[in-house]
């Protein structure tokens, strides 16, 4: 495929920085040097490029708005959703390697850290040196993380870890992994636990339909003995993993357009090209109403994200407004793909076009990090005060 231009329908590069821009053209040229030529092999093949973490590193996708002195990018939250949409336009799996690197691992020892935290870790899960993972979600806890049951027991000179994660991108080849686990009184904490801790497995799951090109597993602990000095300090409770999730959920919500612009590009090529009935399928009125809507759609995802980013950016930005951001846009991603499926007719099922691995990549995407109807519940709850996820 040639290559791939952005959707700029209502000229929002004019609201972007000429930094923001340089940003989102390097991104760009990496998605399409190293990720785009191999990522339908690497679906296939339902292989993760363990080597993409270090190049991830040097473009400077991990941690972009985590402050330079820990290695970070420095950056502006537009700037990181900017990133995160390059990213996703090659493949959600890849995005979700960086999104978890930058805000579930390293957000969570940036703002919770101590400084030997912060020095100790940081720089290495910027560089790409290390791989880290987040893990909250439970075999009988998902979309409830409150109730987990992973646990910790003071020990005196240790904590003893036991429980088990499922779900866990990245968690095959992490090297350390930010953990969610209840203390003996039942509050939730976050500790690090480091890849050969006794007691400790990271089994991977097989067999997904989507995200084939990210790995994902459990974390099972028994017995693990956690150093006191791995415990994040600076905050408690479901709120410090909420906060992760707010700061990862923001990147999705532009990610998202990233795989939809992909899907819409290839099914405006393809309509053009492919001749039916002695034309383009492209003059055909259902066809151009399908484009049409895919535009529309996308412009008003831009539209909203580039809001959000702003908000970001001031430390305005609410978890609903975030919420309403992330559900719109991949929905609207996954709307787009299954439309774009429809115009590449039976190319469509095929590696020779994008469409169908970004289809079955949304799949994961519309339920991890709160699923569609979660976050239709956190808006409800905003409008009406009463939580009905209870
Ligand atoms: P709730 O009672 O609402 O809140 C519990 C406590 O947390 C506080 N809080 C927040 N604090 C900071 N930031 C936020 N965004 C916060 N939201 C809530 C809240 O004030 C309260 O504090 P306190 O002091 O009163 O205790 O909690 P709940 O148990 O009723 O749950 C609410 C619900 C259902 C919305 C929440 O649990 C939820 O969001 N569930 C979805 C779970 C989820 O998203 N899991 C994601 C796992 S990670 C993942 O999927 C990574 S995939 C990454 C990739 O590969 O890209
Ligand atoms: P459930 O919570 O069992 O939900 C099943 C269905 O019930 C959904 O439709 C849901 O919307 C609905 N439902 C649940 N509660 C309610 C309610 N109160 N009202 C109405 N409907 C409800 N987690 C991590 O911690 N770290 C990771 O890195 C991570 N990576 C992931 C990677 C992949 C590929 C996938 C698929 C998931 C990943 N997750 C991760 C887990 C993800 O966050 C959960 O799958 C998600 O939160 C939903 O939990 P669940 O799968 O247990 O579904």
């Amino acid at each position: 495929q040639d290559a791939f231009e952005g959707v700029d329908f209502y000229n929002l590069d004019d609201l972007l920085t000429e930094e923001h821009k340089l940003i989102r053209n390097s991104i760009r040229d990496f998605v399409k040097k190293e990720i785009y030529p191999n990522i339908e092999n690497w679906c296939q093949d339902a292989y993760f490029p363990y080597d993409i973490v270090k190049k991830f590193g040097d473009v400077g996708a991990f941690g972009p708005q985590i402050p330079e002195n820990y290695g970070g990018g420095g950056l502006d939250y537009i700037s990181y959703g900017l990133i995160m949409q390059e990213i996703e336009r090659g493949d959600s799996g890849m995005r979700s390697t960086a999104s978890v690197q930058g805000s579930l691992v390293m957000y969570p020892i940036y703002k919770f850290g101590s400084e030997d935290q912060r020095n100790k870790y940081l720089p290495k899960l910027a560089s790409g040196e290390m791989l880290g993972c987040f893990g909250l979600t439970e075999p009988d806890h998902g979309s409830n993380p409150s109730g987990m049951v992973t646990n910790f027991k003071d020990m005196g000179d240790h904590y003893l870890l036991n429980g088990a994660k499922m779900w866990i991108s990245n968690s095959p080849k992490a090297d350390i992994a930010v953990v969610w686990a209840k203390n003996e009184e039942g509050r939730i904490h976050g500790l690090i636990v480091e890849r050969g801790m006794e007691g400790f497995t990271t089994p991977e799951t097989h067999n997904k339909w989507s995200l084939r090109a990210s790995c994902t597993g459990e974390l099972v602990f028994h017995d693990v003995k956690v150093p006191k000095e791995n415990l994040l300090p600076g905050k408690s409770g479901l709120g410090a993993p909420l906060m992760c999730l707010d700061s990862a959920r923001y990147g999705i919500a532009w990610g998202a357009i990233g795989a939809a612009m992909d899907c819409y590009d290839s099914a405006r090529r393809y309509s053009l090209e492919r001749q039916q009935f002695g034309k383009p399928i492209g003059g055909f009125q259902l066809i151009q109403k399908k484009l049409a809507e895919m535009l529309t759609e996308i412009t008003k995802a831009q539209l909203l994200t580039h809001r959000l980013g702003q908000l970001m950016n001031e430390g305005k930005a609410t978890t609903s407004q975030i919420s309403m951001a992330k559900r719109n846009n991949v929905n609207m991603a996954l709307e787009i793909a299954r439309e774009a499926r429809q115009i590449h007719g039976g190319m469509g099922i095929t590696g020779e076009y994008p469409i169908m691995r970004h289809m079955m990549n949304l799949e994961s995407v519309i339920t991890y990090e709160g699923t569609h109807d979660i976050h239709l519940l956190i808006l409800g709850n905003e409008i009406t005060g009463i939580p009905a996820f209870k």
